[in-house]
């Protein structure tokens, strides 16, 4: 049901829907289709196609009910610069704390900056000032900012769905303080956790000469902005239902069947390097050298299915693991026994939530995570009488909520090694307690809450008039 008496909530985002079939969309985009369905509004972002006009190319809009889908081409380099170039080649590895891994150049940043001028030049004829503007991720930084020099005055919020890390890292990036200074267009900004809140706040304080004010605002300049934290759930009831679905109890049977008693080990993720896929196979190797009564008795699956798998980083990655998955496999299999399989296609989310509950641990042990919605999909598909174990990276988001879970730091082989020796020998009462609290706090911050507690919030923010072009253009504190 649409409201007319509020805005319409207009969402930016890389890539935008599906409003339909739940089936197939994540909690992410569950809760967020909810949202426009509830309040009415625009989805805006990329078609997912290129073409010569690229961001000239003529809109595409779908509507369902009170909500549009609209979306725009980008032209092959608007592609590669913007998106394989600046945001997956340089602010993915930056934001994750990998320098080792950032490219820079000049071109890729220039590319970005045009195509978020791009994107905000078209949509702002689609809104008016009574909308609510809610722009999500890494892709579209300097978004607000090109949305206000076209002349937009109404609510702007920012949602960052991965870290943000500290000035000390973050400064390395060429333009960081040009990134930050257009992040002060928006009204609310919203991060993970606590700690990407804090590094935001401190390189504003330190690298921009702002200062943190009472109440989550923080002042730069005449500017004062909310910086606040809102960490990101899942649909809990939905994906729960899932793991009891026909398709579910399937793959549930076809795993338990091919364990053949064997305790299952689970990881979920796309393959990233972010994601510590390499130290989780080092842990299970340090397993079976340091418990070896689990040689013969445990199964490893890794489902990761491919991503970027364009860029160079992502190619090294996925030979470095088929590498060390076929050297652990050569050194402990027997003929009825192969301890580990790796799989690159994916599952539809149904199947997922069934092998996640035939699986007696769940290792989500990224090397540093926004939040991480596999771990809370796994505790929201366990059978609550007989639930699995979740070994959790003290590097992701997650963490902060998860504290039931087997912390763990994923650098560390030994202790990876241990949780996992922990993790398969527990008791089924401590099981019972640990997934009872981690499962409250999975069904107490879902999605939808994640979706309305940010909107509740930039409605109700605090709108200053302080922002100006200045802000974004000129740098008083630059170094010459
Ligand atoms: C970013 C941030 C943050 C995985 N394999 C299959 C499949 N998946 C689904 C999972 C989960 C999703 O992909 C992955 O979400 P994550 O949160 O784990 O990670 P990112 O993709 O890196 O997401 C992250 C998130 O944004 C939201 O703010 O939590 O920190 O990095 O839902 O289930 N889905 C299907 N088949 C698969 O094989 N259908």
């Amino acid at each position: 049901m649409t409201n007319p008496e509020k805005g319409r909530l207009v969402v930016v985002s890389n890539r935008v829907g599906p409003l339909t079939d739940e089936g197939k969309a994540g909690g992410l985009a569950v809760g967020l289709a909810d949202a426009l369905k509830r309040r009415g509004g625009l989805w805006f972002g990329w078609s997912g196609e290129t073409s010569p006009e690229g961001t000239h190319s003529p809109e595409k809009t779908e509507v369902f009910g009170g909500t549009a889908l609209t979306t725009i081409d980008m032209t092959a380099e608007e592609l590669d610069g913007f998106y394989h170039g600046y945001a997956n080649r340089s602010l993915w590895p930056l934001l994750h704390y990998r320098l080792d891994l950032v490219q820079f150049d000049r071109q890729s940043d220039r590319i970005y900056r045009s195509v978020n001028q791009r994107f905000a030049a078209r949509l702002a004829p689609l809104v008016n000032e009574h909308d609510l503007v809610w722009v999500h991720d890494y892709h579209f930084f300097y978004m607000g900012s090109e949305l206000r020099q076209s002349g937009f005055k109404g609510r702007l919020g920012f949602f960052l769905h991965i870290p943000f890390a500290p000035p000390e890292i973050l400064s390395a990036l060429p333009a960081a303080r040009d990134l930050v200074r257009s992040m002060l267009a928006y009204d609310l900004i919203g991060f993970q956790t606590a700690q990407d809140r804090r590094n935001f706040a401190n390189f504003c304080v330190h690298e921009l000469g702002g200062e943190k004010l009472p109440g989550d605002r923080i002042r730069v300049g005449g500017r004062v902005v909310q910086a606040a934290v809102f960490p990101i759930g899942i649909d809990a009831e939905g994906f729960s239902r899932f793991a009891v679905s026909p398709e579910a109890g399937e793959h549930e049977e076809m795993l338990r069947d091919l364990a053949r008693g064997r305790l299952q080990i689970v990881g979920v993720d796309r393959l990233d390097y972010s994601k510590g896929l390499v130290e989780r196979l080092l842990g299970f190797e340090r397993l079976l050298e340091d418990y070896p009564e689990n040689r013969g008795a445990v199964n490893f699956l890794q489902i990761a299915p491919l991503s970027r798998s364009e860029l160079d980083a992502y190619i090294d990655l996925r030979a470095e693991l088929e590498g060390l998955a076929g050297r652990l496999n050569g050194r402990f299999a027997t003929l009825d026994w192969t301890p580990i399989q790796i799989m690159t296609t994916g599952f539809t989310r149904r199947a997922l939530a069934g092998i996640y509950r035939a699986a007696r641990v769940c290792m989500v042990t990224p090397l540093r995570d926004g939040m991480n919605l596999v771990a809370k999909e796994f505790v929201a598909a366990q059978d609550p009488d007989d639930p699995g174990v979740l070994i959790l990276s003290r590097f992701a988001g997650a963490r902060a909520e998860l504290q039931d879970a087997l912390i763990v730091n994923p650098y560390a082989t030994d202790e990876m090694a241990r949780a996992l020796q922990r993790a398969l020998t527990m008791p089924l009462d401590e099981r019972q307690r640990r997934h009872e609290k981690m499962r409250a706090k999975v069904f107490g911050g879902t999605a939808a809450h994640w979706c309305e507690s940010f909107i509740a919030a930039l409605e109700s923010a605090e709108i200053d008039a302080g922002w100006s072009e200045d802000l974004a253009a000129a740098d008083p504190l630059a170094p010459a």
